[in-house]
């Protein structure tokens, strides 16, 4: 059976990308839900109803556990997934943790970037107050970076601009870790790069993620049934479209060549 895939968008290919890493010999389903999308600046009632919606239609097409590649629908409905499906089910959190033990000794704080939804949620609040006890945590909502992504906008002329507004109140230099809690933002690592100081980690939960599904499959039994073959789909139908299945390919292939995002 197939590994399902789930993201408002193209951000849930950052950490589909990874899961091919760890577990080449699967098969994936993966979906995005492109009618809908972006989730981060809606209410989250009408979110959540586009979650169950599109987890409905991945478990009917036989999944043998289920990744929420995005940070929004994690935050606002991975709990309730896991009361309704009897497959399991992981999600991607904000990588805080390990952002604040790296920075802790270094005297330096963390910067979350992430959606108004993730940022507002009571579980990155809770997250926060856990983990946070020398109050070193910001964080920035960033929904300008989704829209690029989905418009396949990655060029750093265009992005080091919008980033730069966005961070122009912060002192850059006090930050040791950026952590990108949004699947979408892996893809402008080189931008957020170019603005801080040579020094900051960038990290996200994709690797984390990853790996906890490979454990989880392990565990089961439930491992090497596949080649490396994905299915996407789009908003409740098979993507077929040459163009668009080769767009999606070469945002792995781009993936693949900036695979450095620093993982702690
Ligand atoms: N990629 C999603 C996330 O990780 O939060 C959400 C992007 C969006 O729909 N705004």
């Amino acid at each position: 059976m197939r590994i399902g895939f789930f993201d408002s968008g193209i951000g849930g290919i950052t950490v589909l990308h990874q899961a091919l890493r760890f577990l080449p010999n699967e098969d994936y389903i993966f979906y995005a839900d492109t009618l809908h999308v972006p989730y981060g600046e809606k209410p989250k009632e009408e979110v959540r109803e586009y979650i169950f919606n599109a987890v409905d239609f991945m478990a009917n097409q036989g999944i043998k556990a289920l990744v929420i590649a995005c940070n929004t629908a994690t935050s606002i409905a991975v709990d309730d997934l896991r009361k309704k499906y009897d497959f399991p089910i992981l999600g991607i959190e904000p990588a805080v943790k390990p952002a604040v033990e790296n920075c802790e000794g270094k005297r330096k704080k963390v910067l979350v970037l992430a959606t108004s939804l993730t940022l507002k949620e009571e579980k990155f609040h809770n997250l926060v107050k856990r983990i946070d006890r020398h109050d070193i945590v910001e964080s920035l909502p960033l929904p300008g970076l989704v829209e690029f992504a989905e418009n396949f906008e990655f060029k750093e002329e265009k992005v080091v601009p919008y980033l730069k507004e966005k961070l122009s109140s912060f002192d850059l230099k006090q930050f040791g870790t950026v952590v990108l809690g949004c699947t979408h933002f892996p893809y402008f690592e080189n931008s957020i790069k170019k603005i801080f100081p040579k020094d900051v980690d960038i990290i996200s939960g994709s690797i984390g993620t990853a790996k906890n599904l490979k454990r989880v499959l392990e565990a089961n039994n439930q491992m090497n049934d596949g080649t490396g073959d994905i299915k996407f789909f789009k908003s409740g139908y098979e993507v077929e479209d040459k163009e668009t299945l080769s767009a999606y390919n070469e945002l792995l292939v781009l993936l693949d060549r900036m695979s450095s995002i620093t993982t702690l």
